[in-house]
């Protein structure tokens, strides 16, 4: 397995619409075993594969709490069916937007349909964190940011600051 680089606003790889797997395969799977070594490494909750540079729709996730064993979860070509009229607001950050967090509305539940790490559907139920992360993830399969969600004022903000920090970075 190996750690990747996550790709950081405004990034213009960040926005392109990854692609439906055709056949989850041993390639696939070698992808989801490092997107979750990435995802850990990171201390993230959540990694989209093109947050890697790699434009499929294929989603990791893990929401156990700390001292919680590990509860990997794969998702290939997710769709995300029925959300609930009924909105909840989270705090929400993402590794591609780093060290910034604002309030995101959402739909509070909503059902996924997906294939897993074996190829099988599955669908699940989400509420809470989890519809919230699913929410955050399909996102960045079609391109979106959580920050499109808010402000342009904050967003100009964030993005502003991320590339000084780059600039920064670069020249360090
Ligand atoms: O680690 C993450 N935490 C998080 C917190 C609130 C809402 C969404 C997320 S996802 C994020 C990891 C990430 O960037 N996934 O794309
Ligand atoms: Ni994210």
């Amino acid at each position: 397995m190996t750690i990747r680089e996550i790709l950081t606003a405004p990034d213009p790889r960040l926005r392109q619409v990854s692609a439906p797997v055709e056949v989850v395969d041993d390639g696939v799977r070698a992808l989801m075993d490092d997107m979750l070594e990435t995802m850990y490494e990171a201390e993230g909750i959540g990694l989209a594969a093109i947050q890697v540079n790699v434009a499929k729709r294929i989603i990791v996730m893990d929401l156990a709490g700390e001292g919680e064993d590990p509860r990997p979860t794969y998702f290939v070509n997710p769709e995300i069916l029925d959300p609930s009229e009924e909105t909840n607001l989270y705090q929400e950050g993402c590794l591609s937007v780093p060290e910034f967090w604002e309030e995101v509305e959402r739909p509070a539940r909503c059902r996924v349909r997906f294939l897993d790490y074996f190829g099988k559907e599955q669908t699940l139920d989400a509420e809470g964190m989890l519809a919230t992360c699913i929410q955050h993830e399909m996102d960045h399969l079609n391109g979106v940011l959580f920050i499109d969600h808010i402000s342009r004022l904050k967003r100009d903000r964030i993005i502003r600051k991320l590339k000084k920090e780059q600039r920064l970075a670069a020249t360090a």
